[in-house]
């Protein structure tokens, strides 16, 4: 064997045993979600240019990872009290959480604003993360399963009334786009008098415009 071929068997066993690590959890193996995700938190700093505030906080691959995370970070309602202007990311991995992004720029969102509605903000994004992770939002009889359109969601915290956003890549078939968005709203349980919008990104960057759907 030469020293290279050594050198490479070498960092191949020490690959997968980090690979065998990061999948065992106190001695049991951990449980792998579908996709790997994303956690980001944008920063309020009005100094600086938006793209300059996201920080990227962790990638979570596995449903122990994902609820380590999740309780580590203040819930959405305790960042209202302390961070407002700030939002939580969470996209698929990969996948940057911004209209720029290949999987984003011909895409759209479904948007919630809470508003004075009556809701729990905190069980709302819960419901959406879970959903997401759980791909909830595919049914067997889909021809292509809807979540696959699905690329993150964002919580923001805003005086003016708190928003959860669902990130789709796909804004022209309305079909799709729709049903997306009506799954949503069964996962979330919303009160039936509560509608969601959904904009195409170019328009979110280009000020208030009638939403291109509505549910
Ligand atoms: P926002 O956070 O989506 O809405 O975007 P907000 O704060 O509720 O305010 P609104 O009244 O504009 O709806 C706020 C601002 O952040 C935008 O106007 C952009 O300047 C910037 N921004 C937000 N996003 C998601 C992006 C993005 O994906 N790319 C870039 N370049 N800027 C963004």
């Amino acid at each position: 064997m030469t020293d290279t071929t050594a050198s490479t068997t070498s960092n191949q066993e020490e690959k997968v045993n980090n690979e065998r690590e990061l999948s065992i959890d106190n001695g049991n193996p951990k449980s792998p979600l579908e996709f790997s995700w994303t956690f980001w938190y944008l920063k309020p700093d009005k100094r600086i240019v938006w793209e300059k505030s996201l920080i990227k906080l962790i990638d979570v691959a596995f449903v122990e990872d994902f609820w380590a995370t999740y309780n580590h970070l203040a819930l959405p309602s305790r960042l209202a009290t302390a961070k407002i202007n700030s939002d939580y990311y969470f996209f698929r991995t990969g996948i940057r959480p911004m209209w720029e992004d290949p999987a984003n720029a011909n895409g759209g969102r479904w948007l919630l604003t809470l508003g004075n509605f009556d809701v729990k903000l905190d069980d709302l994004w819960q419901e959406t993360l879970l959903g997401m992770i759980g791909d909830c939002f595919s049914n067997d009889a889909d021809q292509r399963p809807l979540s696959r359109f699905i690329t993150g969601c964002v919580v923001s915290i805003r005086v003016r009334g708190h928003k959860i956003g669902l990130w789709l890549s796909e804004a022209q078939d309305g079909t799709i786009v729709r049903e997306i968005g009506r799954r949503w709203k069964t996962m979330m349980n919303l009160p039936s008098n509560m509608r969601i919008q959904f904009e195409t990104h170019n328009e979110s960057g280009s000020g208030p415009q009638k939403p291109m759907y509505e549910e």
